[in-house]
């Protein structure tokens, strides 16, 4: 039997690409998202002989979260061994006095809620399987804070919080926890975070070469494939080109 990796936020980005790249492991996949119809897209990419299950879920819905996890058939439940919680997101970016509070609300509330509401929900599985790996992504966001950051680098050194929290409350469970802290990759992040403003989004990644979304589905791969005795606690994943949270190589 197959184990199974439970991916939120699988819809695109760094979720798409651990997906895939599990999935050619011969891992099962629970893949959970807003977005139908490109976790739809995404699974009739995957090898045909995957077991893959969508879970149609806004993290910051408790109740839904709760339920979409329960309603998992038992045998994937039992087969269940990897959480990577990555669901999230960062939106605008300015003066702390200048936020929209629906922003800050939409950061706390996905970034930080709904990975407890997931973790909640998915814990009390990998105890009854007496064995599980939960990965949180993080950022550099939450290890630095940047011009402009604020809220979102607040949401992400929560994550780094929870991470180290986490792995000392389920370490008598053999629930390993790691903490994955990427800098800049091309995703759809920034285009999110500029409210769907294109030139905005793609000005991030000029003059250099940032991460992508594969680098960091192979530092995760890397993360899970160690021996059962072996945790990584914390990567941080930078592109060449950046070397702290807000300093970049001079353009080319
Ligand atoms: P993407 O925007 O490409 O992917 C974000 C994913 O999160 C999507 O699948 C989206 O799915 C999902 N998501 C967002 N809000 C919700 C929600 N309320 N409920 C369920 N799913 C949600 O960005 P990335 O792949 O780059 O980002 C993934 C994670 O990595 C995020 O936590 C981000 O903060 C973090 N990160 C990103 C970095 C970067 O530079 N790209 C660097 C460091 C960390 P849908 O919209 O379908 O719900
Ligand atoms: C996303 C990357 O540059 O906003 O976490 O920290 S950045």
């Amino acid at each position: 039997m197959a184990s199974f990796i439970l991916i939120t936020g699988a819809s695109s980005g760094f979720g798409a690409a651990t997906a895939k790249l599990f999935a050619s492991n011969g891992y099962g996949l629970v893949l959970m998202a807003r977005r139908k119809d490109k976790l739809e897209a995404l699974v009739q990419e995957l090898p045909k002989n995957i077991e893959a299950h969508i879970l149609v879920a806004d993290v910051r819905d408790e109740v839904l979260v709760t339920n979409a996890i329960n309603s998992l058939p038992e045998h994937v439940k039992t087969a269940l061994s990897i959480l990577v919680n990555n669901a999230g997101l960062a939106v605008g970016k300015g003066p702390i006095d200048q936020g929209l509070i629906e922003d800050w609300d939409r950061m706390v509330d996905t970034n930080v809620k709904g990975l407890l509401y997931v973790s909640r929900a998915v814990i009390p599985l990998l105890k009854a399987n007496n064995k599980g790996h939960i990965i949180n992504i993080a950022s550099i966001a939450g290890k630095e804070v940047y011009p402009g950051g604020n809220v979102y680098c607040a949401t992400k050194h929560a994550v780094d919080a929870l991470s180290r929290a986490m792995r000392i409350d389920l370490v008598n469970y053999n629930i390993k926890v790691s903490n994955l802290a990427p800098g800049a990759a091309e995703t759809e992040f920034s285009i999110v975070r500029f409210k769907g403003n294109e030139a905005q989004a793609k000005s991030v990644y000029d003059g250099y070469s940032p991460l992508v979304a594969q680098d960091i589905a192979e530092t995760l791969w890397f993360m899970c494939s160690r021996p059962d005795h072996v945790n990584i606690n914390d990567i941080t994943l930078m592109a060449s080109a950046q070397a702290s949270a807000a300093v970049f190589a001079e353009k080319e």
